[in-house]
């Protein structure tokens, strides 16, 4: 893994149901993003903010909310994901709502194309962001960019990364699924994804599901990970727009973590939907801080140093 790090800000709302993700950025450098990185040998550098249309607050058109503006801060996000990983560095998108992860994931697949590196993208959130503007119960496009990565969307939010589909659903596991509407879950069926909902957590354990997540990563595996805050229960994880009950815990969510960071795999990573105007006293922002320390390698070892 590079150990040169690119922090790109991304602060918008424009994909969300309610406004604050557009903090998301700041809070985590005030809970020291930054510092904490630096203190396991990283190389980081503030790339600071992207600055693309205000959120005008409109009604949904056509089954879209804000679609001109969404397709504007993806391009950006896009092209600022893409020139990190052409400069062999590790981008961290910090959102800004999930509908950024379109803009990030189609750069990361632009570049696997252009390296010859196979994809896997591990998507980690309480819904499977797999909604079309006709299934959608909200228009809001943050319920879709997983369906626009695979091919499922309008030709203008499908195609920024130059091919169409961006991935193939065969690449994506996604992990702590437990709000799907019911349209969306037909079509995620019909796709083919790899889900390990709530209900296998609960019943396998989340160290069953991330072997079988993490099964063929190898070294010629570029590894995202696609950090939705709302993956976490609310118990821990009150900072966001739509929580869900009944989410990983803490020590689950840091096992989770952790089981990434031993792959060695991991070359890029969305921090998403933190919403500092839900949270109480940044707390969120800290906790997402502290598995972000964990995917980056904090790990005790108590049992090896006793050894
Ligand atoms: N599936 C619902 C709710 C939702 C999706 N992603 C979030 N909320 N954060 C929708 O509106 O598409
Ligand atoms: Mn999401
Ligand atoms: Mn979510």
């Amino acid at each position: 893994m590079t150990t040169q790090i690119s922090l790109i800000g991304a602060p918008t709302d424009i994909g969300a149901g309610s406004r604050g993700a557009s903090m998301g950025p700041e809070a985590l450098r005030v809970a020291n993003i930054i510092p904490v990185l630096q203190s396991h040998g990283l190389n980081v550098t503030d790339r600071g903010n992207l600055s693309g249309p205000a959120n005008p607050w409109l009604p949904p058109v056509d089954g879209y909310r804000h679609l001109d503006q969404v397709v504007a801060w993806n391009q950006l996000v896009h092209n600022a994901v893409y020139a990190e990983l052409q400069q062999k560095r590790l981008p961290i998108l910090l959102g800004g709502d999930h509908c950024l992860g379109l803009g990030s994931i189609s750069a990361v697949a632009r570049h696997c194309r252009d390296v010859g590196k196979k994809l896997r993208v591990l998507w980690l959130d309480a819904h499977a962001d797999f909604n079309t503007h006709a299934l959608t119960p909200s228009g809001n496009i943050h319920g879709m960019p997983v369906a626009c990565l695979c091919g499922y969307g309008p030709e203008v939010l499908t195609s920024i990364g130059g091919q169409v589909p961006a991935i193939n659903p065969k690449w994506v596991r996604q992990i702590g699924i437990r709000s799907v509407d019911a349209g969306e879950k037909r079509l995620v069926h019909e796709a083919g994804l790899d889900v390990f909902d709530m209900r296998f957590i609960d019943e396998m354990g989340m160290r069953a599901a991330m072997e079988l997540a993490l099964a063929l990563v190898d070294a010629n595996t570029h590894l995202h990970v696609s950090f939705d805050v709302d993956f976490l229960d609310p118990d821990i994880a009150p900072g966001v727009g739509t929580t869900v009950r009944g989410g990983p815990t803490y020590r689950e969510a840091q096992l989770c973590m952790e089981m990434i960071a031993d792959t060695g795999r991991l070359a890029s990573l969305d921090v998403m939907e933190l919403n500092p105007a839900f949270d109480v006293r940044n707390k969120t922002a800290e906790v997402a801080v502290d598995l972000i320390e964990s995917l980056f390698g904090k790990s005790t070892l108590m049992r090896k140093a006793a050894a």
